[in-house]
């Protein structure tokens, strides 16, 4: 099972769960830093303060990187670093971190991608209101192109959000990620405020000469229960409409103001019942709809849902009154997210069809374990079976045409997994928190020689 000839391989991470080191060189405060200091905001009370400490080790890492292989490398810029209070002064030794790792990257033969966004806000700009003032989306774009104009020489690939749903919905939402906050019209405010920091970003970093561009999306198949293992099984026309509408608020929320300048109807009825649409204003969707070429999936598990007659809408889910959200007959991860490979082939060949302007890359997929190191190994054989799983379907969705440039894996290392915290191991490299030392898991030491036979 070969990849086509310049298939990417690589791993992610983000700034404030691998980085560490959240009060040096000037670094600001983020909405994570507030948020993780708040008892009962994080499982046994974990904080990113040191994380993989990756700031001080980044050395070593992208040495291990070298050592598996990788040609890519994501990583986020935590913008507190870059602007400690998220406007005005750029704080030149916050940026020069990066300065250090994209030459780093380089001189291993791996490439850089710079996501601008994996959702460290800066402190100061969540207490003027965060990603529900329109301000703050101006205040994304300045910073992108401050970030551009130090690395832009040689960083040629740029995301700017990851996952905006996410970021919107947990956030501001069901309050259950930073800034924690619980209100469904903070929630469909700050999604389209994300969006327009990403449309212009997406402008500024365009005209500063950015080669490619890409958003960022957490994406997933939603599928009715029986669906799950029968791709062919026909849902009634309830469970039916219900997936449609939560597939609206999950993906097309995203990518239909982002690749077509409009709003879903669907996302349009869920701001009119949640504060209204009133801070969609003229001439936004047409920023929003800037040139990309293209947008970064990550997967992880399908959304399964039927028809809920008189259910509240979920926290999360402004606008899903009436749908269950249903367990999926498969097995699960540490997470207790469902396994089901083929969920992934299924959502390409979608978007690629839905979606035929831009190119697609797997920006993300992986699995929590509970992970046992045992004498200087891991032996992490259901991630293994995971990513081989994930991966046969990412080559069926490319036999079937969806154009995928690449796979990157989550995550590189073990990390601080948000509300989680450490106790949930993502990673193809093991961290021991208390020392700090990296082991390659089985996994790693895997997808290495799938990277070495650039297939399976
Ligand atoms: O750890 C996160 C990452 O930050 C964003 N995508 C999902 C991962 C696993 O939950």
């Amino acid at each position: 099972m070969i990849f086509p000839e310049n298939f990417v391989w690589g791993a992610a991470t983000a700034s404030y769960q691998i980085e560490g080191a959240v009060k040096e060189d000037g670094r600001g405060q983020s909405i994570w830093d507030t948020f993780s200091h708040t008892p009962g905001n994080v499982a046994g009370g974990d904080t990113g303060d040191v994380a993989c400490d990756h700031y001080h080790r980044f050395k070593d890492d992208v040495a291990l990187m070298r050592e598996l292989r990788l040609a890519a490398y994501r990583f986020s810029v935590a913008w507190p670093r870059v602007q400690p209070d998220g406007a005005g002064a750029i704080n030149p030794r916050g940026l020069a971190f990066y300065d250090r790792l994209v030459d780093e990257l380089l001189a291993a033969g791996i490439a850089p991608y710079v996501t601008l966004y994996h959702w460290d806000l800066p402190q100061a700009l969540e207490d003027r209101g965060g990603w529900t003032d329109r301000d703050t989306a101006y205040r994304f774009a300045d910073y992108a192109q401050a970030v551009h104009a130090r690395l832009g020489d040689r960083v040629t690939h740029w995301a700017t959000l990851n996952e905006p749903w996410v970021a919107a919905f947990l956030g501001y939402g069901n309050g259950v990620h930073a800034p924690g906050r619980t209100n469904p019209a903070d929630a469909m405010r700050a999604a389209h405020h994300l969006l327009l920091g990403h449309g212009l970003a997406a402008r500024r970093l365009r005209e500063a000469g950015a080669e490619s561009i890409m958003l960022v999306v957490n994406s997933a198949p939603v599928l009715t229960p029986a669906q799950v293992n029968d791709p062919s099984a026909v849902p009634g026309e309830a469970d039916a409409a219900a997936a449609r509408r939560i597939d609206a608020l999950l993906t097309r929320q995203f990518l239909d103001p982002a690749l077509y300048g409009r709003y879903p109807a669907e996302v349009l009825a869920a701001a009119e019942r949640n504060g209204g649409t009133g801070h969609i204003q003229d001439g936004d969707l047409e920023i929003i709809n800037a040139p990309i070429d293209l947008v970064g999936i990550n997967y992880y598990n399908p959304c399964v849902v039927e028809s809920g007659p008189g259910l509240p809408a979920d926290a999360a889910w402004p606008g899903s009154e009436d749908v269950r959200f249903a367990p999926a007959d498969a097995p699960t991860t540490a997470m207790g997210w469902p396994i089901v490979p083929d969920g992934l082939s299924r959502l390409l060949v979608r978007l690629s069809k839905d979606y035929p302007q831009v190119g697609l890359m797997i920006t993300e997929n992986g699995a929590a374990f509970d992970d046992v190191l045992d004498d200087g190994r891991v032996h992490d054989a259901e991630r293994v079976s995971y990513l081989d799983g994930h991966l046969r379907e990412v080559h069926r969705a490319i036999e079937s045409g969806a154009d995928l440039r690449g796979y990157l894996v989550w995550s590189l290392l073990d990390n601080f997994e948000w509300a989680e915290g450490y106790r949930r191991r993502f990673g193809i490299v093991h961290v021991d928190y208390a020392s700090l030392s990296r082991v390659p898991k089985d996994s790693a030491l895997w997808f290495r020689d799938v990277i070495a036979a650039n297939g399976l």
